[in-house]
């Protein structure tokens, strides 16, 4: 039997909630101070009574130095980092709460092992990656980027993770591939907030080829050097740092290249409200509250001016020029 939950409500009914770090949250960064060292954030994820999780994923073993001219790429910046512990408990998940405070522990027990990504679609060599292989067939690199939620709030992280660039180029796409789909696992057994109707099901989303194959474009597999714990996205999920943070699809099993702009979660939900660019854009405003700003959570909360393709114009404005971004939001 279907049992309606509190949390079914149609998508274009939901309003973000206000920019906040839950008060449990708050009073632990408070022990912390300003350091926010990923060792100390660990050990305050560890110790938290009543942890939703009581011990961190494993280190990651394959991660790379971070190159020269990481700066220049975007793939680093000096920004205070959000320490592990608000990363991790202060989520968008919808398939396991609509609750950013709840999401850690609604999460918990995912399991992601065995876990398949099958990439397919227009490629020469289609191929059903396992993760494990996947983890050690392609050398992870760390990138430092800002995440910037279209409700307004931001962060920055420390991501491990494979370019999808590299990945893509192992199945071979070919010359008529224009787009790059993704899709989450559909499992309401795993998932349980997919037996409801928040959002329609499975979690889609998708990226222009130009944009998938740009050096910015991550697959990310970790945190802080950390397996992605289950409320980030666990085993793998997208990471696009100029777009709002909704293009960054969660536990991904399926990535196909299509000549066809593919269906996006938020768009089909609130096509007024979302569209296929997500472009992070100060200058177009949320129908429903402004994009000017922003509330950068580390160890503090301080609102700041939102910069275009938040921050990451240097790299990625050409891939839009002649484009109306206006109209293409
Ligand atoms: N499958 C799936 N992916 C998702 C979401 C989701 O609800 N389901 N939420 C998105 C939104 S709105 C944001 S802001 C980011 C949040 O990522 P984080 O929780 O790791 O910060 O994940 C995105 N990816
Ligand atoms: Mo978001």
């Amino acid at each position: 039997m279907l049992i309606k939950n509190p949390d079914d409500v149609p998508a274009s009914q939901i309003t973000p909630e206000s920019s906040y770090v839950n008060r449990r949250t708050f009073m632990r960064l408070g022990v912390l101070g300003a350091s926010g060292v990923a060792t100390g954030a660990l050990y305050q994820y560890l110790s938290k009574p009543g942890s939703a999780q009581t011990k961190p994923p494993a280190m990651l073993i394959n991660v790379a130095a971070t190159t020269q001219n990481a700066a220049q790429e975007g793939f680093t910046t000096s920004e205070i980092k959000t320490p592990y512990d608000a990363i991790t408990n202060y989520n968008n998940f919808y398939e396991f709460s609509l609750d950013k405070g709840g999401v850690a522990e609604a999460a918990a027990g995912f399991v992601t092992r065995p876990w398949q990504v099958s990439i397919g679609g227009l490629c020469a060599k289609p191929k059903v990656f396992d993760i494990d292989d996947l983890l050690k067939g392609f050398q992870q690199e760390e990138r430092i980027y800002r995440m910037r939620c279209v409700e307004a709030w931001s962060m920055v992280i420390p991501w491990d993770g494979i370019p999808l660039q590299k990945v893509l180029a192992a199945v071979e796409p070919l010359s008529s591939a224009r787009f790059v789909a993704f899709e989450t696992l559909l499992d309401p057994k795993r998932m349980p907030n997919q037996n409801g109707a928040s959002l329609p099901w499975p979690y889609v989303e998708g990226l222009r080829m130009d944009e998938a194959l740009h050096p910015l474009t991550l697959l990310a597999t970790g945190i802080y050097g950390r397996a992605l714990p289950p409320q980030d996205g666990a085993p793998i999920r997208l990471v696009t740092p100029w777009k709002y943070g909704f293009k960054g699809i969660k536990s991904i099993v399926k990535i196909t290249l299509t000549d066809t702009q593919p269906p996006c979660t938020w768009n089909i939900s609130a096509p007024d409200e979302y569209g296929f660019y997500a472009n992070v854009n100060p200058q177009v405003d949320h129908p429903r509250w402004t994009q000017s700003y922003e509330t950068r959570h580390t160890t503090t909360q301080d609102r700041r001016p939102t910069l275009m393709f938040n921050g990451y114009a240097d790299q990625v404005a050409s891939l839009y020029s002649g484009l109306d971004l206006r109209k293409n939001f």
